[in-house]
């Protein structure tokens, strides 16, 4: 079966279909509106998206809601990640932004998590859920050319998530996680209701 999937972010299609392809589950991008985020949680979020898609395609669609939360800065900016530069700005002015607020921050205080949110929703209603998060630290300038994001100040051990190759970055990512645990759910799901798919 394939999955539309309800995302403007493009780097987000390269991760699923990356870390979902080996899985064999089909992820396939569609022309959508964009939803607005006014929910208060990722998964709140990840729903809004997933049952957006579902309903414009009537096809099974799945969303992902991810973002950093750092913990001296309570948790910010948690889901407003993309946003938290003002609405529409790039990836490094976010990262600007975060090492600003950070500056003063000594090396043992700037523990944060990036969070990930997946929601699956079937035609029929039906809906599955799923969340990974992956613990690190923010470095103090940024490091690395891979990724997108905040990945060149999320240091998940020695080397930021951009310094790493993608299959390291997927093998311990919020993402990863989060989409790995969604395909046991598929399996158990297909197999309950004696899917043919
Ligand atoms: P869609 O809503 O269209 O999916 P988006 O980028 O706006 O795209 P979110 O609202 O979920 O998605 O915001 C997630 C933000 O969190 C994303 O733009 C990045 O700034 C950050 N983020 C999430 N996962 C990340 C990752 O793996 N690496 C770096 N930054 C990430």
């Amino acid at each position: 079966m394939d999955f539309v999937i309800g995302t403007h972010n493009p780097n987000k299609i390269v991760e699923f279909q990356r870390i979902l392809g080996p899985l064999s589950v089909k992820i396939v991008p569609a022309e959508l509106r964009k939803v607005e985020e006014t929910g208060t949680t990722f998964a709140e979020n990840a729903f809004l998206k997933a049952s957006a898609a579902c309903r414009e395609t009537g096809k099974p669609a799945v969303a992902d809601d991810s973002g950093l939360s750092v913990d001296v800065l309570g948790g910010a900016p948690g889901v407003y990640s993309a946003r938290y530069a003002g609405e529409g700005a790039s990836g490094e002015a976010c990262v600007r932004k975060l090492l600003n607020a950070l500056k003063d921050v000594p090396a043992e205080k700037r523990g944060a998590k990036f969070v990930c949110s997946i929601c699956c929703v079937f035609p029929n209603g039906a809906r599955i859920t799923a969340q990974g998060e992956c613990p690190g630290k923010i470095a103090y300038a940024p490091r690395g050319s891979g990724g997108f994001g905040y990945d060149p100040v999320f240091l998940a051990g020695p080397k930021t998530f951009a310094e790493m190759p993608p299959e390291e970055k997927d093998a311990i990512s919020h993402r990863g996680r989060a989409l790995r645990l969604f395909v046991e759910k598929l399996k158990k799901y297909k197999e309950q209701n004696h899917a043919d798919w």
